[in-house]
């Protein structure tokens, strides 16, 4: 399996990825990204993140101290109806549409301008942990409110637009489409077996120990054998919560751990501040209790062989299934080296 081209499946989003490990050496003559500049001072007065600093529209972000939160003034959904009945264009099944009704919000991490969350300290991101569980309880328990998606999109390789360490919540009335395949996934499982399905998946990966990268008292990080990201990763939970509101206090601090190390991971191995999209997948806000559920965050960054050269997901990734030439267990033994 380490030389040959194979499929590996994905249980929890029913989906494949292409594995081509033969193709890992082959020259490189494409792109190369510019590397972002390196220093950054503490607070940077044209910033929108930083304390004290006007946003669009003219509102001051307060001279906070530790995380913020903010309704996000450019925000992708509303949380009002639409005035007007709204038009779907026709009763045919070519032509769907619907109104859907959201909120979005802005969560700066640190007032501290030149810092990342691999910089920051876990007591500082436990803040951060605690913020996303109150965003999550507050945003869930709006009755227009079904799914809380909570992000992290960092560097402007990944379309952020700005390095000020800050991440996204956004809230709406339907599932959207990952969730809805993993909420799927899990629930067929769970109907089959009466166990989690990722819970089932962690121990088999603990006594294989090939892909995990760490591990504290509550989580293990680890590559997961499905992975189409050249170093994707996922942190889990070792006992099965629907939501991140079922965390013990000790736990909110472990996952603030487990989040520190691994981007502090990243981060070393090429040398570079590791750009990535993150986020948690949770249970949905339905009001239902969703036993099938195990939350967990996952992490997916673009670079492939060094800070500058990225891997595409075009051509055979667009018209057919992701590809990866690395092996999720390469990857892994990358990853682990760097401590
Ligand atoms: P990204 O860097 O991941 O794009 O996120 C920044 C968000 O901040 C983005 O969604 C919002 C943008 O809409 N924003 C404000 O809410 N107010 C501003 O003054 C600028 C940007």
């Amino acid at each position: 399996m380490n030389d040959y081209p194979h499929r590996r499946y994905n249980p929890l989003t029913d989906s494949w990825v292409l594995v081509s490990p033969h193709r890992a050496k082959r020259p490189w003559q494409g792109q190369v990204e510019k590397l972002p500049a390196e220093t950054r001072p503490a607070h940077d007065p044209g910033c929108y993140l930083c304390a004290g600093n006007t946003r669009a529209g003219g509102i001051q972000t307060p001279d906070y101290q530790d995380v913020y939160v903010f309704d996000n003034d450019f925000s992708a959904l509303l949380p009002e109806k639409p005035s007007e009945a709204f038009e779907s264009p026709g009763n045919s099944i070519f032509f769907q549409a619907k109104p859907e009704r959201g909120l979005a919000r802005v969560i700066c991490f640190s007032p501290r301008h030149d810092l990342t969350m691999a910089e920051m300290s876990t007591l500082e991101i436990r803040k951060v942990v605690d913020a996303w569980v109150q965003e999550y309880q507050e945003l869930g328990a709006k009755d227009f409110i079904n799914y809380v998606q909570i992000f992290e999109n960092k560097g402007a390789i990944m379309g952020c637009s700005n390095p000020h360490p800050h991440g996204q919540i956004w809230a709406q009335e339907s599932i959207p489409d990952e969730p809805l395949k993993k909420q799927k996934a899990q629930l067929q499982y769970w109907e089959k077996h009466g166990t989690s399905l990722l819970g089932d998946y962690l121990s088999e990966e603990l006594a294989k120990n090939e892909r995990i990268l760490f591990e504290n008292a509550g989580f293990v990080a680890l590559v997961p054998f499905w992975a189409v990201w050249p170093f994707e990763a996922m942190i889990i939970p070792k006992r099965a919560m629907p939501n991140i509101t079922q965390l013990s206090d000790a736990e909110k601090t472990e996952l603030a751990d487990a989040y520190r190390q691994l981007a502090a991971m990243y981060d070393r191995l090429f040398q570079t501040s590791f750009p990535y999209s993150s986020g948690i997948h949770q249970a949905p806000t339905d009001g239902q209790p969703h036993p099938e559920w195990h939350f967990h965050l996952v992490f997916y960054p673009p670079l492939l062989r060094s800070a500058t050269v990225k891997k595409f997901m075009v051509g055979y990734e667009m018209l057919a299934n992701p590809q990866r030439d690395i092996t999720p267990e390469r990857a892994a033994e990358m990853l682990r080296a760097t401590t």
